[in-house]
């Protein structure tokens, strides 16, 4: 990652370690148990990708934070919950033991329940002292719900086991990673008020990108290393999930993912815009060990 893209990880880091340190009281330890995973590592992909795609046309991203740090909220939500005993029952996440092993699967459900909330409670008071940023936050909570995010985990749930069709694994992947994915970099435009044209070009590069995540997500659950990866590999096979990888195989997964990076690449040079470090970032997912 280049330097422009560490400094921006560092300010939302900061951001979200200050987030709950003023609270107390007789349910600190919800407070405690939501730091936790909200700071124990993550590559902070969707804050970056928001406040990189509202830079491309406003100068200070800082002015966005809190609802980048909104959106990191709502995925690291959805992490404690898929790692439940109920769902993909893992251990371990961002190289740590799993929510749930720290502070048993009660607190680890209000954990998410409370980040969730969270969220909503920062893009209700930012879009109270700046009403423009309703549709971003509006959007947000669109993709965070059954229309987006849950409406996929639901497929996934379901589909369990089952061998499941190229076209059922799309719409499960487009809802449950895809639309947080899309969601970052949508309301990153949104925020930054860009021109009709070019929320379409960046509605289809959120898209691409969503796809290309999930297919190197696939390939990392085979081939990643449990160290690097910070959480368990061969999870989809023990879990019986129909994955891109067992669909296309290997060999074909990484062409389509680099085909699809070239996609997305392509959609970004048409911007008349300095898209320079959203190309980069771009890349290094596709060449991502975590
Ligand atoms: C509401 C009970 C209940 C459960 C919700 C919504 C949900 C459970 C799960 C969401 C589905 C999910 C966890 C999708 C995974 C998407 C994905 C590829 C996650 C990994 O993202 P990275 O690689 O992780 O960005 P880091 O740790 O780097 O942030």
């Amino acid at each position: 990652m280049n330097s422009s893209i560490m400094d921006m990880k560092k300010e939302i880091e900061e951001y979200l370690s200050g987030y709950f340190k003023e609270k107390s009281g007789y349910d600190q330890i919800i407070y405690e148990a939501m730091s936790y995973s909200l700071n124990i590592g993550g590559k902070r992909i969707r804050p970056l990708l928001m406040l990189l795609t509202y830079s491309l046309y406003k100068k200070n991203y800082r002015d966005i934070i809190p609802i980048a740090a909104a959106l990191e909220m709502i995925h690291t939500y959805s992490l404690i919950h898929d790692d439940l005993p109920a769902m993909d029952n893992d251990d371990l996440r961002r190289g740590n033991p799993t929510n749930h092993k720290v502070y048993g699967e009660a607190m680890a459900i209000l954990a998410g329940d409370g980040l969730l909330s969270q969220a909503m409670n920062i893009m209700f008071e930012y879009a109270e002292k700046n009403p423009s940023s309703i549709k971003a936050c509006s959007y947000i909570s669109h993709m965070a719900s059954c229309d987006g995010m849950i409406g996929g985990q639901v497929v996934d749930i379901i589909s369990e086991g089952k061998s499941i069709s190229e076209q059922q694994l799309k719409y499960m992947h487009s809802k449950k990673t895809g639309a947080l994915i899309k969601a970052a970099v949508l309301s990153g435009a949104y925020l930054a008020d860009a021109p009709e044209e070019d929320i379409s070009k960046l509605k289809s590069y959120g898209e691409k990108l969503g796809l290309t995540f999930q297919i190197i997500d696939d390939i990392l659950d085979v081939e990643g290393d449990t160290k690097i990866l910070g959480k368990k590999t061969n999870s989809d096979a023990q879990n019986n999930k129909t994955t891109f990888v067992k669909l296309y195989g290997i060999a074909e997964c990484k062409s389509i993912s680099l085909r699809l990076t070239k996609e997305c690449e392509d959609i970004l040079c048409s911007i008349n815009k300095d898209t320079v470090t959203l190309i980069n970032l771009t890349k290094t997912l596709l060449n991502r060990k975590n």
